[in-house]
């Protein structure tokens, strides 16, 4: 069979591989022409482990394509961003135009999935009304399904097979038929609904984990008001068999979690109560870690001239996406408050960002407090006795509970934790 896939980021590139790799024929699309032209040098535009390789080996197997306009082919699918806007509403611009853009490729028989996660509804109300412009009869002619992509970055690949699935057909033809295109790879259970169903479930998900990490954070500022370590308190309640709470942290990140909650909260705000608290208490964590950090320089310690090293600019750890990171946020309250600050990251460089440095030493030469927003393997690694050395004072701000305490205190430095007052 042969398929199409249109949009080449982070979910329709290892998933056009990996539908090659299982034997089908597959030609990539994407409205970005400079994507194209460097996937057809197997250049990529994005880090995943394991990526490149498997790019390599699908093109050369002659399995995988690429263009800037669609093909005709049995099956369609769709992965293009549906970001958010800033009247918090789904852009469904990308979703719409792609849509349209097949219209003219689609022939009976074919199949048309939607893997975006959009708010639910999105295949009933905008994807069905443009797809009914190729004359045929949806349901019958043409089958239509919603099938989230679930994959967490940095373990795309291994979650693309392992997980389960999620596919939701306009009618159990639709459903049928897409279980059968993904059951080519996914070796964990695919789970057959309807689109609206699924959509909805895809968008609970990341609710969920956004409303239980709000809770953590929440329960870290307490705990800093009573004198607590919320980590120690966490772990300790999580040793219950049915209590599993979130870790908290300076913010929530990415284009997923930060974002979907929204497409629940978007056109019943009155009733999604919790949902938008929960947004908004992770949204005020950057301000809450800024604060934290102009204490710390101007009320603790009374530093005459400080200025941070804040570790970290992607929004999770070991991944070199900054989209929604929490770092650029704390960036933005620095400038506000006039607090002065050198960021480096091991993962990422990116020319927008201001007083970014590529070299971890020019980041703590002249430093007085180490700040670590990112969670990256790297950090854990640093020898804080060398860092120290460069720097006018020793103080370090752990605000993932990443480091090793012991240590960075045995080089001579206060060690201060996000959500801990204890001691
Ligand atoms: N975070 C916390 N505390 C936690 C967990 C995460 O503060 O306990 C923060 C992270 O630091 C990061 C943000 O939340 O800033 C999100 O990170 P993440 O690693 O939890 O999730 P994403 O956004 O990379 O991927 C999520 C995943 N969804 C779930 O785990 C339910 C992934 O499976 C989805 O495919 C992806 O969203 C998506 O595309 O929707």
């Amino acid at each position: 069979k042969n398929i199409c896939v249109i949009g080449l980021g982070y979910i329709g590139l290892p998933t056009s591989i990996i539908f090659a790799k299982h034997g089908f024929h597959v030609h990539g699309m994407d409205v970005n022409e400079e994507t194209v032209r460097n996937l057809h040098q197997k250049q990529l535009h994005i880090e995943e482990p394991g990526l490149h390789e498997a790019l390599t080996a699908a093109v050369d197997s002659g399995h995988l394509t690429f263009g800037t306009t669609p093909v005709e082919a049995d099956v369609f699918i769709i992965a293009v961003p549906s970001p958010i806007m800033d009247n918090k509403t789904a852009d469904l611009d990308y979703v719409r135009s792609a849509t349209r853009s097949i219209v003219p490729y689609v022939q009976t028989g074919n199949l048309v999935v939607l893997e975006s996660t959009v708010p639910p509804r999105t295949v009933e109300d905008v994807m069905l009304p443009e797809l009914k412009e190729t004359g045929l009869a949806i349901g019958s002619d043409v089958y239509v399904a919603h099938s989230p992509e679930r994959v967490i970055p940095g373990k795309i690949f291994k979650e693309l097979e392992a997980n389960d699935r999620i596919v939701g057909g306009i009618n159990d033809a639709s459903g049928q038929r897409t279980k059968e295109i993904y059951q080519s790879f996914v070796q964990g259970a695919i789970h057959v609904t309807d689109a609206t169903t699924a959509e909805m479930a895809k968008v609970m998900e990341n609710t969920y984990r956004d409303i239980n990490i709000a809770f953590a954070n929440e329960l870290a500022q307490l705990s800093e008001a009573m004198g607590i370590n919320v980590w120690e308190a966490i772990q300790l309640a999580n040793c219950h068999p049915r209590v599993n709470i979130h870790q908290p942290g300076p913010g929530v990140g990415g284009h997923c979690i930060a974002v979907d909650p929204w497409f629940l909260a978007e056109r019943h705000p009155d009733t999604a109560r919790m949902i938008t608290q929960a947004r908004h208490t992770n949204d005020d964590m950057p301000a809450f870690t800024a604060d934290k950090i102009w204490h710390i320089l101007h009320n603790e310690y009374q530093l005459d001239q400080p200025r941070v090293a804040l570790l970290g600019l992607s929004f999770k750890g070991n991944v070199d996406d900054m989209r929604e990171s929490p770092s650029l946020k704390i960036m933005e309250h620095f400038n506000r408050m006039q607090i002065d600050y050198t960021v480096y990251d091991p993962h990422m460089t990116d020319v927008r960002v201001p007083h970014q440095v590529t070299d971890l030493q020019d980041a703590i030469d002249g430093a007085s407090i180490v700040v670590v927003v990112t969670d990256h393997d790297a950090f854990k690694a640093y020898d804080p006795a060398e860092i120290g050395q460069a720097m006018t004072e020793r103080i370090v701000l752990d605000t993932k509970n990443c480091l090793h305490e012991a240590t960075w205190r045995a080089a001579g430095f206060d060690f201060i934790r996000l959500g801990d007052t204890k001691n």
